[in-house]
């Protein structure tokens, strides 16, 4: 345990916070007693309770399934066969919960997989959702079969990166290893940012579990690929050609399509420690603070600006950007991720929910569905547990009250299509099982139950705890000079 604190120290001195650490180990003291004073706000148990709701839902009526259709109650395959997503993305929240029979259940599930299927999925996404789950599986059953299956996946992915510029092509055949583009059409050259480079922390956990550095090396080529590539004022574009390695538009943002890009940049760092990664976070936070950050009548923004002239092309915001204040928060900038998260909570105020993208200037709604994400919960609730303060608490209790008013049903919960009118949308997203349940419930929960110092989130929200990585191991399964 010292050694763990004594690293995050060190680790978040180099990546230039001087006051993070500090402020975790006080602010967890404050945390605990701030959770036991709130009487006002919902509780870990009526989320868990829903939870099991949902689960039971998706059980009954969409088991074996990629996602569960709530409104219809049928299950729905995102490819032509199914790879069974929701159970992958739903094991680390019903463990976290202590609903070991449940979670009991998905581990036998995922050992009664066979991966050698006939079907093109998206790396990106698979990764993780089915990798990042059963690597959580693992870490929490430490079930070696469950690592075999874990292996087998990402050896499955493997054939992805083997482009002219090491970043991975779109999909990929999991029993032939061909690559393609969306459902097997097209090359799949071009793809986004997040597509490109999110794959760090999944990938170097595979090293360190199957002691090989080539996954992990499979994906820090690819991060610095995307990196290397910036343009002259430093930043990035958002899609590129694997082939080529040129930029194919020329936007630069926060936004879905290239958020989890920044994201494991920071985060695999909390589990790997690797200077290369460090100073490329070092170097991109400073051109997100440089470029994307704007205020705009009194509020925080983060704006998509051109990648070679800094300027703003579009004053908009997604709901996935809204994951952005709790890196902020975690890597000790608290100034900038409370600006940041107050101008997410206006947002909702304003709707109830938040609109899949929002134009800021123009105070309109560019796309008006909602679909049950995580972000917003996500970001509160790290300030909540790092600076202590109730007011996140509330806010997600605003939160909670409001999705249940407007996506609950009598099986489970459903997106919106619109956040004017509320209107139900047929869809039961996986995530909502991994991130935006667990956040909520992790938020009330007592922090005897889960220490959010100890675990480092994917960006799918599987929880890995950060000591069962031996920091000095990690520079020799993973390669890391
Ligand atoms: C999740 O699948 C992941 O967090 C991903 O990185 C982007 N956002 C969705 C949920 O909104």
């Amino acid at each position: 345990m010292k050694t763990q604190i004594i690293y995050l120290i060190l680790l978040i001195f180099t990546v230039s916070c001087n006051t993070t650490t500090k402020k975790q180990t006080t602010t967890q003291d404050t945390t605990n007693q701030a959770k036991t004073d709130t009487l006002a706000v919902y509780s870990a148990e009526e989320v868990k309770a829903e939870a099991l709701r949902a689960w039971k839902a998706y059980k009954k009526y969409a088991w074996g399934y990629d996602v569960l259709l709530p409104l219809s109650k049928k299950g729905y395959n995102w490819y032509q066969e199914s790879l069974g997503i929701s159970p992958f993305d739903a094991y680390s929240t019903l463990a976290v919960m202590g609903l070991a029979e449940e979670a009991k259940e998905i581990e036998k599930y995922a050992l009664s997989k066979d991966w050698n299927q006939d079907v093109y999925v998206q790396v990106f996404e698979v990764n993780i959702r089915i990798l990042g789950g059963l690597l959580a599986i693992y870490d929490h059953s430490q079930n070696p079969k469950i690592l075999e299956k874990a292996i087998d996946f990402g050896n499955r992915l493997l054939p992805a990166f083997n482009s002219p510029t090491g970043i991975p092509y779109h999909s990929v055949n999991l029993k032939t290893g061909k690559t393609s583009g969306d459902k097997g059409k097209g090359k799949g050259e071009v793809v986004n940012v997040a597509q490109a480079a999110t794959y760090l922390f999944e990938f170097g956990i595979l090293s360190y579990y199957a002691k090989d550095p080539k996954y992990y090396q499979a994906a820090k080529k690819a991060s610095k690929a995307v990196f290397e590539r910036k343009s002259k004022i430093g930043l990035p574009g958002d899609y590129i050609n694997v082939e080529t390695g040129k930029w194919t538009n020329n936007w630069s943002y926060l936004q879905a399509g290239m958020d989890s890009y920044y994201e494991y940049m920071f985060k695999s760092n909390f589990l790997f420690p690797d200077p290369e990664i460090q100073k490329m976070w070092a170097y991109s936070l400073g051109k997100i603070n440089e470029y994307y950050a704007e205020d705009y009548q009194g509020k925080r923004f983060y704006a998509c600006v051109n990648m070679h002239t800094g300027k703003i092309v579009k004053r908009s915001m997604s709901l996935y950007d809204a994951f952005f204040p709790a890196v902020q928060a975690l890597h000790g900038d608290i100034e900038n991720a409370e600006k940041n998260m107050a101008t997410w909570d206006w947002l909702w105020n304003k709707y109830e929910l938040l609109p899949t993208r929002y134009l800021y200037e123009a105070d309109s709604i560019e796309y008006a569905n909602s679909e049950l994400n995580p972000e917003i919960i996500e970001s509160a609730y790290y300030l909540h547990e790092i600076t202590g303060k109730q007011k996140y608490l509330q806010m997600i209790d605003k939160y909670w009250r409001d999705m249940k008013k407007c996506c609950r049903n009598e099986v489970a919960f459903h997106a919106v299509e619109d956040v004017r009118t509320k209107k139900a949308k047929d869809y039961l997203a996986t995530y909502f099982f991994a991130e935006t349940l667990k956040y909520f419930y992790l938020a009330a929960v007592n922090n005897k139950v889960f220490d959010f110092n100890d675990y480092v989130f994917n960006t799918e929200a599987h929880p890995f705890k950060r000591s069962y990585f031996d920091k000095e191991k990690a520079k020799e399964y993973l390669g890391i000079e």
